[in-house]
C-alpha cells in the first residue's frame, strides 16, 4: 500500500503440541496424559479405529462394501474429539471421524452398513442425537451451527463439534457457518482435518492462506493450529474450546495438521499423483506410533500388552463384521416409513401390498 497508514488490526495464530514424532514430551503435558487409564483408553481407541479401517478396506476389496474412505494416519484427530466431548454434546462429522463415533457409542457395524449403502447405518442405536456421516462437502458445518443455535435458544449447556477437511474449507458453506457462529456467539467447535490433500489437490494449491486456522479471524472467532497427530494436543485443544463454548464465549476453529496415509477412498489410487517419498516422510509422524513410544517411556506399555490388545480388538472387529454380514436386507415396506410424519392415506394400500408381496 502506497498511502501513509497505521495498522488497525493484528492477529496471531497459535500452534502447539505436546508430543513430538519420537513420543517425547515437548512441554508439560496436561494431567490426563499422566493417568495410565486415560492414556491407554486413547491408545485403545486409536488402535481399534486402525484395525477397523484395515478390515473395512478389505471388505470393500472383496465386494462387501461400496466405497470406503480410510482414516489411516488421522486417528488422533477423531479419537481426541470423541474423548473431549460430553455425552450430550452433538457430533456433526464428515466421513473420517470413526474414532470419535466409536468413542461416543456408534457401533462398528453401523459404519459398515452406511458404506454398504444401507440406511440403517445412519440410525445409530446408542447416540440418536449425533448426526450421520456427511458426504456433501462442508454442509455438515451448517447443520452444526443450526444445532448450536438451537442449544443457545433453549439455554442448554451443550456444545457441538463438527469436522471438515482442508479442501472443504474452500467452500462457501464453511465460510457461512463460521460467520454465523461468530456473529451469534454459538457453542460450536470446528475441527479442520488438514490431511494435506483433497483427493488429488494438494494443500498448497487449495488456498494461498498461510494457515487454515486463520480463516476463523475473518469470522471474529479464534483459530488455533495444532499437531493433529498428537492425541494429547487434540484432546486438550478440544476440551479448551468446548469449555469456552459452554461458558458462552463462542466458537473456535481448530486446524489439526495430519496426513492422509491412504488413498482418498477405495475408488482412488494416490500413487498416480503423489510421491512415495512424501508418504514415507509422513509415516514417521504416525499418531499411534507416537503415543506408543510415549507410553513405553512412561512405563505404561510393553510388548505383551500390545499383543493382548491387538488380539482383543481384532476379535471385536470380527464380531462387528459378523453382525454386519448377518443383518439381512431391510424390509421393502420400510421405504414408506421415514418420509412423512404420518403416512398419507394414498400410500397405505401400496405399503400393505408391498408387505404382502415380499416384505415378510
Ligand atoms: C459438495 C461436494 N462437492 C464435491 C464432492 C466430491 N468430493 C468428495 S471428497 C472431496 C475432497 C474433500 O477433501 P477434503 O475436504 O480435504 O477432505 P478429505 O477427503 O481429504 O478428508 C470432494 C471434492 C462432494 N462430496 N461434495
Ligand atoms: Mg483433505
Amino acid at each position: 500500500m502506497s498511502h501513509k497508514s497505521t495498522i488497525v488490526a493484528h492477529f496471531d495464530i497459535p500452534y502447539f503440541r505436546y508430543l513430538n514424532e519420537q513420543g517425547e514430551v515437548e512441554q508439560e503435558v496436561p494431567a490426563f496424559a499422566k493417568d495410565q487409564n486415560t492414556v491407554q483408553a486413547l491408545y485403545r481407541m486409536m488402535m481399534l479405529t486402525r484395525l477397523f479401517d484395515k478390515k473395512a478396506v478389505a471388505l470393500q476389496r472383496t465386494g462387501k462394501l461400496g466405497t470406503y474412505p480410510s482414516t489411516l494416519g488421522q486417528e488422533a484427530i477423531s479419537v481426541g474429539m470423541g474423548a473431549a466431548m460430553a455425552k450430550d454434546d452433538v457430533l456433526c462429522p464428515y466421513y473420517r471421524e470413526y474414532g470419535a463415533q466409536f468413542w461416543r457409542g456408534v457401533n462398528m457395524e453401523e459404519i459398515l452398513l452406511y458404506w454398504g449403502g444401507d440406511e440403517r447405518g445412519s440410525d445409530f442405536a446408542n447416540n440418536t442425537e449425533d448426526f450421520p456421516i456427511c458426504v456433501p462437502i462442508a454442509s455438515q458445518t451448517l447443520h452444526a451451527v443450526g444445532v448450536a443455535s438451537a442449544f443457545k435458544l433453549r439455554k442448554q449447556n451443550r456444545a457441538v463439534v463438527t469436522a471438515i477437511g482442508d479442501g472443504g474449507t474452500s467452500r462457501g458453506d464453511f465460510y457461512e457457518a463460521i460467520n454465523v457462529a461468530g456473529a451469534w456467539e454459538l457453542p460450536v467447535v470446528f475441527v479442520i482435518n488438514n490431511n494435506q490433500w483433497a483427493i488429488s489437490v494438494p494443500r498448497a494449491e487449495q488456498t494461498k492462506a498461510q494457515t487454515l486456522a486463520q480463516k476463523a479471524i475473518a469470522a471474529g472467532i479464534e483459530g488455533w493450529q495444532i499437531d493433529g497427530n498428537d492425541v494429547f494436543a487434540m484432546k486438550d485443544a478440544l476440551e479448551q474450546a468446548l469449555s469456552k463454548a459452554r461458558q458462552g464465549k463462542g466458537a473456535t476453529v481448530i486446524e489439526a495438521l495430519s496426513y492422509r496415509m491412504g488413498d482418498h477412498t477405495t475408488a482412488d489410487d494416490a500413487s498416480r499423483y503423489r510421491s512415495s517419498d512424501e508418504l514415507k516422510e509422513n509415516e514417521k509422524k504416525d499418531p499411534i506410533l507416537r503415543l506408543r513410544l510415549y507410553m513405553e517411556h512412561a512405563n505404561m506399555w510393553d510388548q505383551n500388552k500390545e499383543a493382548a490388545l491387538i488380539e482383543t480388538l481384532t476379535n471385536e472387529v470380527s464380531e462387528a463384521v459378523e453382525r454386519f454380514s448377518n443383518i439381512g436386507p431391510p424390509k421393502p415396506e420400510t421405504m414408506f416409513d421415514y418420509l412423512y410424519a404420518k403416512l398419507p392415506k394414498a400410500y397405505e394400500a401400496q405399503r400393505e401390498a408391498l408387505k404382502k408381496e415380499g416384505g415378510a
